[in-house]
């Protein structure tokens, strides 16, 4: 039988060239690494067909009510043409000029106050034409190119259905092996440096999506089979799904006796345990082999939130030496990206034979942070430039769409609010569903409680059901 899959359908455009890679200058001036052109597509006829019958079956899906269509001219009107004769529609015309004689209409075809029509667009950039072409509730789209479009019509009330996303054609061809690592990254940083939708500011890089669950494409589990999430990561991943929980503790206790305790207790209930070894009053060597037992024990990771920040021959010392020798014992560790580089470079030296994985201090939950555009931009091509040891980001909403990288969210209560020292929280639903991170550290919300062990269990249970119902929402 005949491959109609979108898997099928990306190889087949990039074999017509609709989808080029090199240099290619945009009217705006821009110089892209990919250009899309589906205006080639009325020379293939079976593959008209094809792309018409997923767009369908896409609107189906979703399960669209609508009495009319619209194909978005020029290229999205056969497309619209051919929907409308093999499903029996009513279609319309947008012109993209009023005719200066006769009726003088905008659009043609025969259509009554309040009727529903499906607009059909061929690749949306930053969603403007969508917004020009009528008032639309939803529209589908053959190709987003992941530049905000769909969060510029989400902050105007309409969803975006996308057939193929940019990061999706992305990783297809670059399974097939018809574009290399080093093109699919260079077009991954340029879709995430040109964001229509986020101000010149935030496309240096905080990301604050309208949106964002809307692109919670893979699960958990999906993420860890991808073939270059690192180790850690994929264990992350496995043991999040395995146990349902997205929940990261982070035990701030000041004794020994009870941070075992805590993680003895909520251990079933968490994937992370985070720890500040240095507000220990009697850390031992013998309490952090006692600690990785527990781990094993109840298979969840350790994260020592130490926030690195040095030259890189400092902070190896500082990792793998002194009191704490944090590298043998903490699964995971953070570090700023203030001082370049190195710092990676430098604790990956001490990590990296050991299985160590660490996480980028791209945002943070603190009011007035500095950590913001061009820094957390920077953090992101970092962690690109270093997969094999930095494995996700501290931040607050997703900082990228690559799905190698966890996301990992400081400063979430059940209640939105604060603290007297600048801590901001969020809640779970925000943090996961909307802002589309992946994991949740709570600390006071979990240790001030009377109960810890129902507390924790409440919000293991609000992370994975905001985790669950993004997906659901797709
Ligand atoms: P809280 O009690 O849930 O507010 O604790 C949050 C923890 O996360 C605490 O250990 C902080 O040191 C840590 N944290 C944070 O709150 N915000 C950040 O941006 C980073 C770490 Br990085």
């Amino acid at each position: 039988m005949e491959d109609v899959s979108v898997e099928s359908l990306i190889l087949k455009l990039h074999d017509v060239d609709a989808v080029k890679f090199g240099e290619y200058t945009l009217k705006s001036g821009l110089v892209t690494p990919i250009y899309i052109d589906l205006r080639v597509l009325v020379s293939h006829p079976g593959l008209m067909n094809q792309v018409s019958r997923l767009i369908y079956r896409r609107v189906k899906e979703e399960g669209l009510q609508f009495g009319l269509v619209c194909g978005v001219p020029y290229t999205a009107l056969p497309l619209a043409t051919i929907i409308c004769s093999t499903q029996q529609l009513p279609m319309l015309i947008r012109r993209k000029e009023a005719k200066d004689y006769g009726t003088k209409k905008m659009v043609e075809g025969s259509f009554r106050e309040g009727d529903t029509c499906l607009i059909i667009e061929d690749t949306v950039t930053s969603g403007s034409s969508i917004l020009e072409t009528a008032d639309v509730t939803d529209a589908v789209v053959l190709m987003d190119r992941e530049q905000g479009g769909t969060e510029m019509l989400a902050s105007r009330g309409i969803r975006l259905l996308p057939v193929i996303s940019m990061f999706k054609l992305l990783d297809v061809l670059q399974g097939a092996e018809r574009i290399d690592g080093t093109t699919a990254q260079s077009v991954r940083r340029f879709i995430q440096d040109n964001n229509t939708f986020r101000t010149k500011k935030e496309n240096g890089g905080a990301t604050k999506r309208a949106c964002p669950d809307l692109k919670r494409e893979q699960s958990y589990a999906e993420r860890a089979q991808l073939p270059n999430v690192h180790p850690l990561a994929r264990k992350l991943l496995t043991l999040m799904e395995e146990k349902r929980s997205n929940l990261c503790v982070s035990a701030d206790v000041t004794s020994g006796e009870e941070l075992l305790q805590l993680a003895e207790s909520l251990g079933p209930k968490i994937c992370v345990l985070k720890t500040h070894v240095d507000i220990l009053k009697d850390f031992t060597l013998d309490l952090s082999q006692k600690l990785q037992a527990v781990a094993d024990q109840h298979h969840f990771l350790i994260f020592e939130d130490r926030k690195f920040a040095d030259i890189g021959n400092t902070v190896k010392h500082q990792y793998e030496g002194g009191a704490y020798q944090i590298s043998s014992w903490s699964h995971i560790v953070n570090a700023h990206a203030v001082p370049g580089p190195g710092v990676v470079r430098g604790l990956s030296a001490a990590g990296q034979p050991l299985g160590r994985g660490c996480l980028l201090i791209a945002q943070m939950s603190s009011s007035g942070s500095l950590a913001t555009g061009g820094y957390t931009t920077a953090a992101v091509q970092m962690a690109e430039e270093h997969p094999d040891f930095v494995m996700g980001f501290i931040c607050c909403s997703k900082v990228t769409q690559n799905p190698q990288f966890i996301h990992m969210t400081p400063g979430v209560q059940l209640e939105t609010g604060g603290d007297a020292l600048g801590q901001q929280y969020a809640t779970p639903e925000e943090v996961i569903g909307r802002r589309g991170s992946d994991i949740i550290i709570v600390g006071r919300g979990i240790l001030e409680a009377s109960d810890r062990l129902k507390a924790a269990e409440s919000y293991r249970r609000a992370g994975w059901d905001a985790y669950t119902k993004a997906r659901s929402s797709q």
